[in-house]
């Protein structure tokens, strides 16, 4: 477990997102954009989370809720996508985080991509423990997301952050045997033979997704990391796929940041991402908060 990943990661997550940002929507192309200006709901989702670990020392659901609730408020204009912002409504008149809210709005519950793209650092805080990886990633998602597919897609990313991470080798086999719904089987078994056709992006969109949904964009961000060799890359990639640029950019840019940490980062995106001291300090609260519970666990 090492500093720079951690902060590589929830940077990385900024950066694809804020990358992303400005092309959100677009068809497929090829990406010679910069940096937007601003990063959207997915990076301002990411930091309600790592402040809530950090302050709990781990998951708390009143706590994570109130902290997506306050960010929310304090900065509306993020780019939300509609169902969260009705549920931070409910969740400030009393309602409580568990009661699935989301089900009040989309029938079985939302499978927006809204609790995979904020799930990074689940996947680090949890990377030594799979079973509760997975558990906290659902009830992290449960608080706006509780279908099953965005539950699983939450964490399908949060898993790929961990084993990033560790730098395991066995990646694609190691989410196919950790994952437990069908959809995100296929999916994984087509990024394997995908991987020598990452040109035709057509065929990528077609087979793996680019869409607001967890199961059409979390294996695409998971194959824009395994299908290029650089942190750099692997956004561009990323978002040069078109339709939910800023959420693909900010999931590959979370597994990528914390597989290659934060020195592969290009400087010149680092200079202009918003907040990033913020970002930064976050990450490494985080790595002090896990690494002294590790330390307990051991004396
Ligand atoms: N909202 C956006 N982008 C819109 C443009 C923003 C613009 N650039 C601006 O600046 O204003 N992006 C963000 O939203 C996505 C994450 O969304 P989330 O949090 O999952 O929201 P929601 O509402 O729960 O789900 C998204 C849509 O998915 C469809 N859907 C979900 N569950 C459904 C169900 N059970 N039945 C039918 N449809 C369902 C709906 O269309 C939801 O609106 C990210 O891209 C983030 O960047
Ligand atoms: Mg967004
Ligand atoms: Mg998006």
């Amino acid at each position: 477990m090492k500093m720079e990943r951690f902060t590589g990661c929830l940077t990385g997550l900024a950066i694809g997102d804020s990358l992303g940002a400005p092309l959100e929507g677009f068809l497929s192309f090829t990406v010679t954009a910069d940096l937007g200006s601003h990063y959207t709901d997915d990076t301002a989702m990411m930091i309600g989370i790592a402040e809530s670990l950090i302050e709990c020392k781990g998951f708390n659901g009143d706590n994570m809720a109130q902290k997506f609730v306050s960010n929310y408020y304090k900065e509306p204009w993020r780019g939300y996508g509609s169902g969260p912002p009705r549920i931070f409504k409910m969740i400030k008149q009393g309602r409580r985080w568990d009661e699935c809210l989301d089900k009040e709005i989309f029938p079985g519950g939302s499978y927006g991509n809204g609790a995979a793209m904020r799930i990074a650092p689940i996947g680090l805080f949890y990377f030594d423990d799979i079973k509760k990886l997975r558990e906290i990633s659902h009830k992290t998602s449960q608080i706006t997301h509780s279908h099953p597919l965005s539950m699983e897609g939450a964490a399908l990313e949060a898993y790929a952050v961990s084993l990033a991470l560790i730098r395991e080798k066995n990646f694609i086999q190691k989410l196919y045997d950790f994952t437990i719904l069908d959809i995100y089987k296929k999916k994984i078994k087509a990024i394997e033979h995908l991987l020598t056709e990452k040109e035709n992006r057509d065929r990528v969109v077609r087979e793996l997704g680019n869409g607001v949904t967890a199961h059409e964009s979390v294996p695409t961000a998971i194959f824009s990391f395994l299908s290029t060799d650089s942190f750099k890359d692997s956004v561009i990639y990323a978002v040069s796929l078109g339709g939910d640029t800023d959420t693909i950019g900010a999931m590959t840019g979370a597994i990528s940041g914390a597989f290659y940490g934060y020195d592969s980062i290009p400087k010149k995106w680092l200079e202009k991402l918003e907040n990033r001291d913020y970002i930064f300090n976050l990450a490494t609260l985080l790595f002090k908060t896990k690494k002294k519970l590790l330390d307990l666990k051991i004396h």
